[in-house]
């Protein structure tokens, strides 16, 4: 290295893209046009210099000798991913041919489906959306991940907005409910390990003994889906000890007496045997909750993938009212501080470009009953064509068995824009080699930390790669040749220019952006200390009137699973992240691989004794929509009744060619029109 002229090194700084709350600083070392090493910057505060595993390997990733470097088209029967190699202009003009053929009939016939295998606002957000807001294609209901819980905090607090992540480090109790911190907000956690240096008890409360359940001083593992009974169950002992802040109350909260009642419907002897867990636990829990200043909750959305997810985020949004937490900046909630995010959405998507047009919305949770779906006078036309990007919904939908036939579909035309083939590209009629992170321009915010980011690229364009935007932006030159409409110059902004848009008329000044990398958005240090919320009432929402409109109940409640276990199928199963992948994004990268080994299955010692099963032992973890093949992990983190499938694999890589999500359902949480994803009734069995 030392033979090389320094001018050949340069440290290049981005940001992270992925769906992760830390929005970490990158700095990319690159020699001689080559990136060598991607490591966490030291001047941003929230990064500290240090990344997680997975974005350490971030050269493995993008160097990868399967990356797609070249357009693809089919080659072989529908899902097969067999693919021959075809020009950029050859696939992008059959592509704007079939789109305009489809949208002359209908363009509703059309949907775009992405979600945050990049978070960035100009690769995430920008071109993609101008694109098919002029082609007037059906909108997507982005709902995969974050919706119930987001729309439950909005309801209760009228925003996404909550503690300043930083301030956890000076909290004295922290409960780390429904996240594998350690796991998927790394810097949290190092928030979280300052706070307990200085004598700070942190509570886990997880249905799984996770790695962050081992360095937490108690750990309440209760069973999946029953965190509103215990949330009601805790207000019920604030009453009746009288660990209450009347006055935060009488001035900032609405519906107190509403909730009064209902809480103590839920003595904590109720709770306990709905959550599985001993009484004496939730009555020392709630001890610690109601006396202990400050008190910080860290919410994360491990815990709204069930039925009641929505229902439940409103009972635990409730609690730092009612103890008037938040009148510390240690103290309250966070679950997500995207509402602070300044982005100048409207000028990056262009609306307007849909003029009087009003497509239908379709859920991405439920795609693979869209795709079946045969179209009628009431629902519209059948989907014709499906462009996806940024998300691989073969692998992380659920109920994947009817996702995979949608997609199989031989009448669907299909364009993936993507880094490698997989399950979804393995559909596609066209693949289209995407840029990754290294490779271009994005501007950044975050759902845990309150900074905006800026991605330079540290490298050209690995083979024949194109940013998303740049690729929708070539797209509709094609489609201008056919509707003048796409000659519009907002077709032609360059990935530098959109970056620009995104912060125009906002307080972020982009210059310095360019010098730094990341800019601090002003926010009040403790934002409900005085009240303020954003909600009609300007109160906290414990009973929110509006919700009755929506069909929803007003008043935070306990609502069981739509899958209690029954004698058919015993086990409820949840599917949490791993740690060394990021979704389904990784599953491909070997050192990454080889950490997680293969697909597994966490079993009690228990309820693997009587079915026979050992460690290790290959088993069929099934119910009536499918089976998925896996091996047994007797490791000590799943309790009785409860089965862990670590996500996300690849069908591909699964043994039966499954992953979990063969076995998940695509009925929807309360509130937000979310899936349900660890509300899931399973057997198992050893496989001979
Ligand atoms: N390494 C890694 N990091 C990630 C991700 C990843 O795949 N890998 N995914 C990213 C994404 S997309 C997201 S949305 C975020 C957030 O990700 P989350 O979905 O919040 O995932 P985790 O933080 O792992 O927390 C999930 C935890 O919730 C627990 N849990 C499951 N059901 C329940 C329940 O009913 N109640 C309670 N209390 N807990 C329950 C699980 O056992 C698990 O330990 O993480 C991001 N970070
Ligand atoms: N059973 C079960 N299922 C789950 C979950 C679970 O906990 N259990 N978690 C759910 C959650 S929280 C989420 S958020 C979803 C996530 O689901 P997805 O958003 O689909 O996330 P990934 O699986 O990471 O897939 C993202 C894809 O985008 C691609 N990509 C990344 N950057 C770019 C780019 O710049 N351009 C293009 N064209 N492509 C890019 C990556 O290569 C990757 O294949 O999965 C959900 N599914
Ligand atoms: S995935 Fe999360 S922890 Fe890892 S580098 Fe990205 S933002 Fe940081
Ligand atoms: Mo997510």
């Amino acid at each position: 290295m030392s033979a090389l002229p320094d001018s050949a090194v340069t440290t290049v700084t981005g940001a992270c893209p992925h769906d992760c709350p830390d929005t970490c600083s990158l700095r990319t070392t690159v020699i001689n046009g080559v990136a060598t090493r991607v490591q966490g910057n030291a001047d941003h505060p929230h990064t500290g210099g240090v990344l997680c595993a997975k974005v350490s390997k971030y050269t493995e990733r993008t160097y990868h000798a399967d990356r797609v470097l070249q357009p693809l088209k089919r080659s072989g029967p529908k899902g097969s991913g067999q693919f021959t190699p075809v020009s950029w202009d050859e696939a992008l003009g059959d592509i704007a041919r079939r789109l305009h053929t489809i949208a002359q009939r209908n363009p509703e016939a059309i949907l775009p489906y992405s979600y945050a295998g990049t978070m960035g606002q100009v690769q995430g957000e920008s071109m993609d959306r101008r694109f098919f807001h002029q082609l007037g294609a059906s909108l997507l209901d982005r709902t995969i991940c974050a919706s119930a819980g987001s729309e439950a905090l909005t309801a209760t607090y009228g925003g996404k907005l909550g503690m300043r992540v930083e301030f956890f480090a000076e909290s004295q109790l922290i409960l780390i409910w429904g996240s594998n911190a350690i796991t998927s907000s790394l810097h949290f956690w190092r928030y979280a390990q300052e706070a307990k240096r200085n004598g700070a008890r942190l509570v886990c409360i997880d249905p799984r003994k996770s790695e962050t359940a081992d360095k937490c001083h108690e750990h309440l593992q209760l069973l999946p889906g029953t965190d509103a009974a215990l949330a009601l169950a805790l207000m019920h002992e604030l009453i009746r000890n009288d660990w209450l802040d009347h006055d935060y109350i009488a001035r900032h909260t609405l519906g107190w007496d509403a909730l009064k009642a209902r809480a103590l419907e839920w003595p904590p002897a109720r709770a306990a045997a709905v959550c599985g867990l001993q009484e004496a636990q939730i009555t020392a829990l709630a001890r610690a909750y109601g006396t202990t200043r400050p008190a910080a909750i860290r919410l994360n959305y491990g815990m709204q993938r069930a039925r009641g997810g929505g229902n439940a985020v409103r009972a635990i949004a409730c609690l730092p009212a009612l103890v008037g937490a938040w009148r510390h900046r240690a103290g309250g909630l966070l679950l997500s501080s995207s509402g602070v995010s300044p982005f100048n959405k409207a000028a990056l998507q262009l609306p307007q470009l849909l003029g009087d047009r009003r497509p239908r919305t379709l859920n991405m949770s439920t795609i693979g009953d869209v795709l079946l779906h045969p179209g009628d006078a009431h629902w519209g036309p059948q989907v014709e064509a499906v462009v996806v990007y940024n998300s691989n919904p073969v692998a992380v939908a659920p109920e994947s068995a009817k996702v995979a036939a949608g997609f199989a579909r031989e009448d669907l035309f299909t364009v993936v824009l993507e880094h490698f083939l997989t399950d979804t590209a393995d559909h596609a009629d066209y693949v289209l080699p995407a840029t990754t992170q290294l490779e271009h321009w994005d501007i950044h915010g975050s759902y845990g930390h309150t900074d905006v980011l800026l991605n330079r690229p540290a490298i050209a364009p690995e083979g024949q790669a194109r940013s998303n935007a740049q690729i929708f932006s070539a797209l509709a030159a094609h489609m201008a040749r056919l509707d003048p409409a796409f000659a519009a110059p907002h077709f032609q902004a360059s990935d530098e220019a959109l970056c620009r848009t995104a912060v125009a008329q906002t307080a972020v000044d982009f210059d310095a952006l360019l010098q730094h990398g990341f800019a601090r958005i002003p926010v009040a240090d403790a934002p409900f200390a005085e009240g303020g919320f954003a909600t009609p009432s300007g109160k906290c929402e414990f009973d929110n009137p509006l919700l009755a409109q929506r069909g929803i109940n007003t008043l935070p409640d306990y609502l069981p699973n739509y899958e209690t276990p029954t004698a058919a199928y015993p086990l409820a199963m949840i599917s949490p992240p791993a740690r060394n992948f990021l979704n389904s994004s990784f599953a491909n990268v070997a050192s990454l691989q080889r950490m997680e080994e293969r697909p597994l299955l966490e079993l009690h010692p228990d309820d693997a004794a009587t079915r026979g099963i050992a460690d290790g032992d290959a088993l069929r973890v099934f119910n009536a929509r499918g089976e998925h093949v896996c091996h047994a992990s007797l490791n000590g983190r799943a309790r009785a009744g409860v089965v862990v499938g670590l996500g996300l694999w690849w069908r591909k890589h699964g043994a039966n060619g499954t992953n979990v999500n063969e076995l998940t359902h695509q009925q929807l949480t309360d509130i937000g029109r979310a899936p349900c994803f660890y509300d899931c009734a399973v057997q198992v069995e050893r496989l001979a």
